[in-house]
């Protein structure tokens, strides 16, 4: 039976981190709200699927489980499909790092949106200057930073060093709707992360993700989504200095 996800039809968001493990697993998988639209998702997030409810999407149906949280659900992917480290310990590694780029995403959103979720963007747009500012100069830096670092003492080319695991193929969409939303910061400090932009190309050319963001399958970064294109947010300003020295090996 194919796996079943919810997730809002118009944007990646967070269903990209799961679409992506899905895809390099070649799992059989319906993306229902494609077919059914929005409803099926608040559906899904009522409960009408039965099991634990989940507060929001993305929820994955895999015959009577009913899963939500992203990272836990591409951990649960990623162990079923050999995505994942053989062992207890290195699976509990791969989501540590999943849920660090968690908090990244997370941070990512609240660029735009730093006063309140259910606000618009036009009615925070002071705030989400500040906030960006921020994340630009210094969250970016640290985050991509410690990936870095974590890249060096694995060996690479992978996060947790030969075998590619879910956590790499979250970190690979990060980074690219990081470019999308900010690339005037993301081109003035990429230099600074050459193992991360190895792994996001990487990532990229593996055959089964070439063709599925080649198909109609996956979506484009819109001003919707978790990574917007809002230049007033961009800046070319380098990172602040000391932060870069404090995160990079
Ligand atoms: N921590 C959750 C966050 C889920 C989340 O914020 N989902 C968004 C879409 S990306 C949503 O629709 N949230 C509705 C809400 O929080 O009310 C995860 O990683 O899955």
């Amino acid at each position: 039976m194919p796996y079943a996800l919810y997730y809002w039809p118009s944007i990646p968001g967070r269903g990209e981190y799961v679409r992506l493990v899905l895809e390099q697993a070649g799992a059989a998988y319906v993306d229902v709200a494609r077919r059914e639209g929005n409803g099926a998702v608040l559906a899904a997030v009522r409960g009408d699927l039965g099991g634990v409810p989940a507060l929001a999407p993305p929820v994955l149906k895999d015959g009577e489980l009913v899963i939500a949280q992203t990272a836990n659900i591409c951990a649960y992917l990623g162990i079923r499909h050999g995505l994942a480290p053989a062992d207890d310990g290195g699976r509990a590694i791969a989501l540590q790092l999943q849920l660090t780029i968690a908090d990244l995403a997370a941070e990512a959103h609240d660029t735009h949106h730093p006063v309140g979720t259910g606000l618009y963007y036009e009615d925070q747009r002071e705030e989400a200057k500040r906030a960006a500012d921020s994340f630009r100069r210094q969250r970016i830096p640290k985050f991509l930073g410690y990936f870095e670092r974590v890249l060096g003492a694995s060996g690479g080319p992978w996060l947790l060093g030969e075998a590619l695991t879910f956590p790499d193929l979250s970190l690979a969409h990060t980074v690219e709707g990081l470019r999308y939303a900010f690339p005037r910061a993301m081109s003035s400090f990429e230099d600074d992360i050459p193992g991360v932009v190895a792994l996001a190309a990487s990532v990229a050319a593996l055959p089964r993700i070439a063709a599925y963001r080649a198909s109609d399958r996956c979506l484009p970064f819109n001003e919707n989504g978790l990574f917007r294109r809002y230049p007033e947010l961009d800046d070319p300003s380098p990172p602040l200095e000391g932060v870069v020295r404090a995160t990079l090996p």
